[in-house]
């Protein structure tokens, strides 16, 4: 027999589950973790000629942006008016929510559903965090679940931790990504209206909601000069949002617990959770992509999962995934550990 083990389940037993969700959900062909697939890339990429190409523009652009999130930084704590600091603040948490709950939980892995009021909502929030288009950001993302760690993988974390932070923004990506993602069927949210609405006016419409409005805003409400207002509520927020949003590429691939899969890299971290309101439950999130709470935390950690459940009371949402207990516990006892699950249901 042909079986290869990984930590606790064969590489064939976890095949035939990846084929069955395809089978049994084809929607979902994009979330299984397929490991025949893994190895194939793998040998794959061996063949492929590579070499890195940095984006200069690129570096050029992102060194502008810490720049003046230093400032911004530095005008955050000692010349910011307090209304200042305080919309800056819920910026990060709403533009934060564009990410989590819009491009993340509904768009790319589809596990809740949402009116178009609702759609429309969180595709103004998502602007607000200037992370591409929500297509092309959820064509990215579902690179990354379904071939994690290979070079199909556009922030692949065997190159390294500041490579799957932000140096994949920085250089052209590899072939593998293009090709494979070019496999992938993006035509439930091509078919979107809202999003196709975000791609045709993506330029003027991240212009005005991460840069214009955030400096427009507090000169005109509350006085503040229109210099500490761009530095701090949209530069050094942006630049917050985006650091945020990477570490989980990052930080909770390489430092947590993993209680539901110990064969894969994804951690649970708490720290990353905080930052990222509600995303750090990184192993969870990888082993059942499906469940839109992306975690076992609590509420108090987990405010995307606050701000889901709240529209859904109030009729905007319907039809949010989760995996069963039973399964959970199945999943842990199998191929995790409940001492490390503890650890993470705070
Ligand atoms: C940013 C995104 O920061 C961050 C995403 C992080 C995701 C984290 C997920 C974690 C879970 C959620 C947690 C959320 C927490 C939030 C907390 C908030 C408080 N498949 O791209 P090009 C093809 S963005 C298939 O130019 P290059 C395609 O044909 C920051 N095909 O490649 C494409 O053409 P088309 C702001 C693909 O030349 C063609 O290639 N944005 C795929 O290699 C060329 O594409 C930036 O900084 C694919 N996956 O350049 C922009 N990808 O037009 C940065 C590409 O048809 N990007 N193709 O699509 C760039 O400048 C470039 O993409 C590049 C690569 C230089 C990186
Ligand atoms: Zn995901
Ligand atoms: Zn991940």
């Amino acid at each position: 027999m042909n079986q290869k083990t990984d930590g606790k389940m064969t590489v064939k037993t976890r095949s035939t589950i990846a084929k069955k969700i395809e089978k049994d959900a084809p929607e979902a062909q994009y979330l299984a973790v397929n490991p025949d697939e893994i190895t194939r890339l793998q040998e794959e990429s061996k063949k492929i000629p590579y070499k890195m190409e940095i984006v200069w523009r690129n570096v050029a652009l992102f060194a502008a942006l810490h720049f003046g999130a230093a400032i911004g930084l530095y005008q955050f704590f000692f010349e910011a008016k307090w209304q200042t600091v305080i919309f800056t603040f819920l910026l990060y948490v709403f533009g934060g929510f564009g990410i989590t709950a819009g491009a993340h939980r509904l768009w790319s892995h589809k596990s809740y559903k949402a009116t178009t009021p609702m759609r429309i909502f969180l595709m103004l929030l998502n602007n607000i965090a200037l992370q591409n288009d929500v297509i092309e950001w959820a064509r990215d993302h579902r690179c990354h679940h379904k071939w994690t760690d290979t070079d199909a993988d556009p922030h692949n974390t065997t190159r390294g931790f500041f490579f799957a932070h932000m140096g994949w923004l920085l250089v052209r990506k590899h072939p593998q990504v293009k090709e494979q993602g070019a496999k992938l069927d993006m035509s439930d949210l091509e078919s979107d209206p809202v999003l196709a609405f975000q791609r045709r006016h993506y330029f003027p419409l991240v212009i005005l909601s991460c840069f214009v409005l955030p400096t427009i805003i507090p000169v005109y409400f509350w006085g503040e000069t229109a210099f500490i207002a761009f530095y701090t509520a949209a530069t050094f927020r942006y630049c917050f949002t985006l650091h945020a949003t990477w570490c989980i590429n990052s930080a909770a691939h390489y430092f947590g617990w993993k209680p539901y899969d110990h064969s894969v890299s994804p951690v649970e971290n708490v720290f990353t959770t905080i930052a990222a309101v509600g995303e750090g439950g990184h192993n969870f999130h990888h082993t059942f992509p499906q469940d839109y709470r992306t975690s076992e935390y609590s509420l108090k950690y987990n405010w995307t999962r606050v701000l889901i459940d709240v529209a859904a009371t109030l009729g905007l949402v319907y039809d949010r995934k989760t995996v069963a207990d039973e399964v959970i516990s199945r999943q842990i006892s199998k191929h995790g550990s409940e001492e490390h699950r503890e650890k993470s249901i705070m």
